[in-house]
């Protein structure tokens, strides 16, 4: 039997996101976007759950189909009865308002399917804080045991290779009559692109597209990723993107960059964790001295890191 008080009590927030709660899930999502404490704790609870989960970062330039392909994946993995996690990350915001808007409306024929989860995130003010809360978004979604995560992200920048990288594999959409766009951007896809997804295929230009990125490829360093054409609006080829996704899972490089994306995350936390532990008002008091060059800032700096170790007995 089960004690009066106990049965009284609310199940704790990570047994209701375990059980599939959507509602407890999102309130667990924003104390981790928010890194609160018990963001924290639920993240230490989930850890040995996760590892699990099919992550994908689909990536690629504005309008190019990456929420329509997102929705399509939703579909397919549905249809194999998995549950369905998105991330819409935006770090163009404060422009983000439609863009977001746009993909709630494109997701939501999904909207009533409790195994579908769908969040968008935009910056939140905080630096450099886009990519670390995204990766905790992603650790809760795979350890509350969401079979598929989707991290939708725009463009091809410095952020979004970083948050591209917290999936086991990357889906660069790219669409005909990009021009010069595919010179831009091709230094930061050689790198991250596991599957090249030429969407818009039923748009002229999709030949000349894929043997631009076929040339690009022959440049590259020995990376040899899939090439796959789309109809993202009709449904045409994403079975297709789905099995060369996993096909890329399986493979060494993919477990390699799980490590890489650890090396930077451990960095990342390593540097805020001992910024929590520094005096900072005494930095800041710094900066007038600095300012007014009374002080060398690298001598202050290295005084100071000394003084608040030296303090901690270290
Ligand atoms: N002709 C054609 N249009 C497509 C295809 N896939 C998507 N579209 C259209 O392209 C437009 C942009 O699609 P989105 O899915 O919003 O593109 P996105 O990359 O998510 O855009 P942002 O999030 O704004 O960067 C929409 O009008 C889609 O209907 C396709 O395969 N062929
Ligand atoms: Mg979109």
């Amino acid at each position: 039997l089960i004690p009066y008080h106990e049965a009284l009590e609310p199940r704790s927030l990570t047994d209701r996101l375990l059980a599939g709660d959507r509602r407890a899930l999102a309130r667990a999502a924003t104390l981790v976007e928010n890194g609160a404490p018990d963001g924290r704790r639920i993240l230490q609870q989930l850890f040995p759950k996760t590892g699990q989960a099919l992550t994908l970062g689909i990536t690629g330039p504005p309008g190019a189909g990456k929420s329509t392909l997102t929705d399509q994946l939703i579909a397919h993995f549905r249809g194999e009865g998995k549950r369905v996690a998105v991330v819409a990350v935006d770090p163009t915001s404060p422009y983000s308002g439609g863009a977001i808007l746009g993909d709630r409306i494109r997701m939501q024929r999904h909207w009533d399917d409790d195994q579908v989860f769908v969040r968008s995130m935009a910056t939140r003010g905080a630096m450099g804080g886009l990519a670390t809360a995204t990766a905790d978004l992603v650790t809760l979604l795979d350890g509350a045991g969401w079979d598929v995560v989707l991290i939708e992200t725009v463009g091809v920048g410095q952020d979004e290779v970083e948050i591209a990288k917290l999936a086991r594999a990357v889906l660069v959409v790219l669409v005909p009559g990009m021009g010069d766009d595919v010179q831009a951007i091709k230094a930061g896809i050689m790198e991250i692109a596991d599957v090249f997804v030429l969407n818009k295929a039923d748009q002229p230009g999709i030949e000349k597209l894929e043997r631009e990125v076929q040339y690009m490829l022959t440049l590259g360093g020995g990376k040899s990723p899939e090439i796959v054409r789309t109809v993202a609006s009709e449904g045409e080829g994403i079975a297709e993107v789905a099995r060369a996704a996993r096909a890329f899972v399986a493979t060494p490089a993919s477990q390699e960059r799980q490590v890489s994306a650890w090396r930077h995350r451990l960095r990342e936390m390593a540097r805020s964790r001992i910024l929590d532990r520094l005096p900072l008002a005494e930095l800041d008091e710094l900066a007038v001295s600095v300012a007014a060059r009374e002080r060398e800032p690298i001598a202050a700096l290295d005084e100071w890191l000394d003084r608040s170790f030296g303090n901690r007995g270290t």
